[in-house]
């Protein structure tokens, strides 16, 4: 039998932040979000930022402090952020905050294209604190931030 080979993430960790209800990913309005899951896409998270050197952590919460705590946290643990904040993006002045304190670059994601939905939707308090903004490549989004997050860090 062939041992599995550990994988080589010297180059540091990024951390990837799923906000409210992504955790019912794949479970409903597959039409809208896709059939992959929560767990698929932390998978193909991990398996991106291998293939660039680096670890993921993967943190999901329904919460918006848990989310603030994670991202202030991660000014000791991370090298780079990808953030879906969900419904936050759209009302969290507090997670615009804490992504600009860390002062870490950061990928902000979105399943959909936001633009094509409610006018609700169209604002984003994150992106003028995030290097880089990927809409509507549904969860491949979260690999092209890490390929990207990967080439510029
Ligand atoms: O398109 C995205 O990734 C969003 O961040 C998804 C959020 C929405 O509020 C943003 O405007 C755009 C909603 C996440 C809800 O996720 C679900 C997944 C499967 C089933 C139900 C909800």
């Amino acid at each position: 039998m062939t041992e599995a080979s550990t994988p080589d993430t010297s180059r540091g960790t990024i951390l990837v932040i799923n906000g409210p209800n992504l955790n019912l990913l794949g479970t409903r309005e597959p039409e809208k979000y896709g059939t992959s899951t929560l767990p698929d896409v932390e998978q193909l998270a991990r398996l991106a930022a291998e293939a660039h050197g680096f670890a993921v952590e993967c943190v999901q919460s329904n919460h918006e402090g848990v989310l603030l705590d994670v991202i202030h946290a991660a000014r000791e643990t991370a090298a780079g952020i990808v953030i879906n904040a969900g419904a936050f993006t759209h009302t969290s002045v507090a997670l615009r905050d804490a992504l600009a304190a860390v002062q870490l670059p950061a990928v902000e994601v979105h399943i959909t294209n936001v633009h094509q939905r409610e006018k609700f939707r169209h604002h984003s308090y994150l992106s003028p604190v995030c290097a880089a903004v990927i809409v509507g490549a549904g969860v491949t989004g979260y690999r092209l931030a890490i390929d990207y997050l990967a080439e510029t860090l």
